[in-house]
């Protein structure tokens, strides 16, 4: 029988933005596992240093740039660099973001464009500077990492929330203009994941409890648990890989079933 090998990375090159830990960090170690060369940036030394060490544990020999994605001239640097020294990039995941969680009447307009410039702006920067070698090469895969703030929105999160509806409709239009070139442009939406992102709402409160917001996450989600970065690994293969050739302008939401359910009824 053949042996199915549509999940194979093999001898492809994977860029992933922002992935010195986190999500980007275990999506990049899921990559690697499926053969790809990685490519990963963030902004300063100190994180690189930490980065490039916990890659090496791994067992993977990960190349690290520093780099913001809200600067273009950075952008084309890094990629060229990535070009000389692995290769034209096959796989961009755009996984660089920030959140503010400010209520919007007490937000300054600064901080409102920080994060659409970082959220948004930046994923049109990276995937502009790419897609010309995907074309070259006649392939690309684009991994936008949305959220459940696509689709919702909630308290406090008004340029989140507004960025990544943003983003889900450019991983739409990237999919609508590019797909003729076989280049395929999906997003994940996480759910709740416990990285340092979502730390101020997992802290344990003074007297040792957990965190209101902590036990509103378990009642509304039906696994009853926070997701792990390592939930996304599976997910960011199947979008990376020949397995999803024919998937394109798709958000596959992982979020434990979160979206599915009204929530756990009061006791
Ligand atoms: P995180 O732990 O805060 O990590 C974010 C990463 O983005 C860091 O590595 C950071 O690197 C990098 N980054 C931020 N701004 C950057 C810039 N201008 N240029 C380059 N790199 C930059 O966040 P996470 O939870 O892993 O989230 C990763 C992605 O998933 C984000 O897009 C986030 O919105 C999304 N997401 C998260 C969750 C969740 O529950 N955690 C759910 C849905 C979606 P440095 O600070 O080292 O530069
Ligand atoms: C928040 C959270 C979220 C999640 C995620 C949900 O404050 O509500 O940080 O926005 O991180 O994006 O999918």
């Amino acid at each position: 029988m053949k042996q199915l090998n549509y999940f194979s990375l093999e001898g492809k090159v994977a860029l992933v933005t922002g992935a010195a830990y986190g999500i980007g960090f275990s999506i990049a170690e899921a990559l690697a596992g499926a053969g790809a060369k990685i490519a990963f940036n963030c902004r300063g030394q100190q994180h690189m240093e930490k980065a490039l060490s916990d890659y090496k544990e791994k067992g993977i020999d990960a190349k690290g740039y520093i780099c913001d994605v809200t600067d273009e001239d950075q952008i084309a640097k890094m990629v060229c660099d990535i070009e000389k020294e692995l290769g034209t990039i096959d796989i961009l995941v755009n996984n660089a973001g920030i959140i503010k969680r400010i209520p919007m009447l007490e937000m300054s307009a600064a901080e409102f464009r920080q994060v659409i410039d970082i959220d948004l702006n930046a994923v049109f920067l990276m995937s502009k500077a790419v897609i010309p070698g995907m074309i070259q090469k006649g392939h690309g895969k684009i991994i936008n990492i949305c959220s459940m703030m696509s689709e919702m929105g909630r308290e406090t999160v008004s340029a989140y929330a507004a960025a990544k509806g943003g983003l889900k409709m450019l991983t739409k239009n990237i999919a609508s203009e590019y797909g003729a070139y076989n280049i395929q442009c999906n997003g994940i939406g996480p759910g709740y994941i416990a990285t340092p992102q979502t730390l101020p709402l997992r802290q344990k409160q003074a007297d040792g409890s957990r965190h209101p917001f902590d036990r509103f996450i378990l009642g509304k989600t039906p696994a009853g648990r926070w997701g792990t970065a390592e939930d996304l690994m599976g997910p960011a293969v199947f979008l990376a890989s020949d397995a999803s050739n024919f998937v394109n302008g798709h958000i596959l939401y992982v979020d434990g079933g979160i979206m599915a359910y009204i929530g756990k009824q009061p006791q």
